[in-house]
């Protein structure tokens, strides 16, 4: 099963916590251009903004005439601090789920047990709550594709689950536009062909998709229509690197409690390693301070490390040259490995 995260207003929200004083208020996230004081675009806006109809990408001189001046709040995009704060929660997202694909600055794609996925997805969700204050919308589902919808669909705050045949009624009974991957155009030229629904694209032969959209899309226009929608996380089969991240009992700066939580978590990561069969050349040290920011301090060896090395020597330094560089105590730490080296067969290394 597949799970999509997909964090609500994103840019809006954020600010919406910053300012509390803008509670109740439609906030809009403007990039400004600087050419006239006025000029530029909405980037995003609260969803009681989306009522008076402004939306991404509207100038912001329009987005000043549907909004009523009182209760409105032009604010400035502060990309470098929703970044961080994106980074923040991709470090809760994989202490839940080790198969983590980040899409966007608020998206993520995991992949997760049958049996697991809305369990692990439900926790996912009340934990970037507790953490960040922050509320996001989830859907699990068969498909990545059905996660994807399944998640838009149950905006805001939502969380929607569904078995193999919920996800088929939604997905085919879908409108061609709300489908993740089919553009303004794609749309237009399915609608001039008879298909206003998913389902309606079946109707049209395969010949006639691919002349109209190219092999690729037409494949994959035709294989929609007949209810395929498998295609996996993407990135999962080149994973250049594994981390696992968690979290400290406490805030600490305790090198004592911060090296016990890397060790659990480095042999979880070398876990993966050995049954990948991979060596690496370099360890990473992730720390999430108390105000939510993530620093990494890493190392490169000069030859390839086998899961079955000990490297507490290098893992103490970069613990060490962490905290003498920061003064904040620390909340999460994670360990990532990457630089990766096949071993094929050559289990004689170790
Ligand atoms: N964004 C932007 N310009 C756009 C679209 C988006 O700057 N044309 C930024 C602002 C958004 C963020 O990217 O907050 C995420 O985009 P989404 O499309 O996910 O939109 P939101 O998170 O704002 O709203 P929703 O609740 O519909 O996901
Ligand atoms: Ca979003
Ligand atoms: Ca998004």
């Amino acid at each position: 099963m597949y799970i999509h995260i997909d964090m609500d207003y994103f840019f809006a929200q954020i600010e919406e916590k910053r300012h509390p004083m803008a509670k109740g208020k439609i906030i809009v996230v403007c990039v400004y251009s600087g050419r006239t004081q006025d000029s530029g675009v909405v980037s995003t806006v609260n969803y009681l903004g989306r009522r008076f109809g402004i939306h991404s990408g509207m100038p912001i001189m329009q987005a000043k005439k549907l909004a009523p001046p009182a209760d409105t709040v032009f604010l400035p995009v502060d990309k470098e601090y929703y970044a961080q704060i994106s980074g923040y929660i991709d470090t809760v997202i994989r202490s839940h789920c080790k198969k983590v694909v980040q899409a966007s600055i608020d998206e993520w794609n995991c992949a997760d047990e049958d049996d697991k996925a809305a369990e692990t997805g439900e926790r996912i969700k009340e934990s970037i709550k507790k953490e960040t204050g922050l509320v996001c919308s989830i859907g699990v589902s068969p498909s990545l594709l059905g996660a994807k919808m399944a998640a838009s669909k149950s905006k805001p705050d939502g969380f929607l689950v569904l078995d193999k045949s919920q996800e088929h009624e939604m997905i085919s009974g879908s409108d061609i536009e709300k489908v993740p991957g089919i553009g303004g155009k794609t749309a237009e030229a399915l609608r001039a062909l008879g298909a206003n629904l998913v389902k309606h694209i079946a109707k049209i032969s395969p010949v006639v998709l691919v002349e109209t959209f190219g092999r690729k899309s037409g494949a994959w226009l035709n294989g929609l229509g007949k209810g395929e929608y498998d295609g996996g996380l993407g990135e999962e089969k080149e994973q250049v690197e594994v981390s696992r991240i968690g979290t400290l009992k406490e805030k600490t700066r305790d090198p004592y409690m911060i090296m016990g939580k890397l060790d659990e978590l480095e042999s979880e990561a070398k876990e993966w390693l050995m049954g990948m069969k991979k060596s690496y050349k370099t360890v990473g040290i992730i720390f999430v301070t108390e105000n939510l920011k993530t620093h990494t301090k890493s190392f490169s060896f000069r030859n390839p490390k086998g899961w079955n090395e000990d490297i507490s020597k290098e893992k103490k330094a970069l613990v060490d040259e962490f905290l003498a560089e920061n003064p904040l105590e620390i909340r999460r730490v994670g360990i990532r490995f990457g630089n990766f080296m096949d071993l094929g067969g050559q289990t004689t290394l170790f």
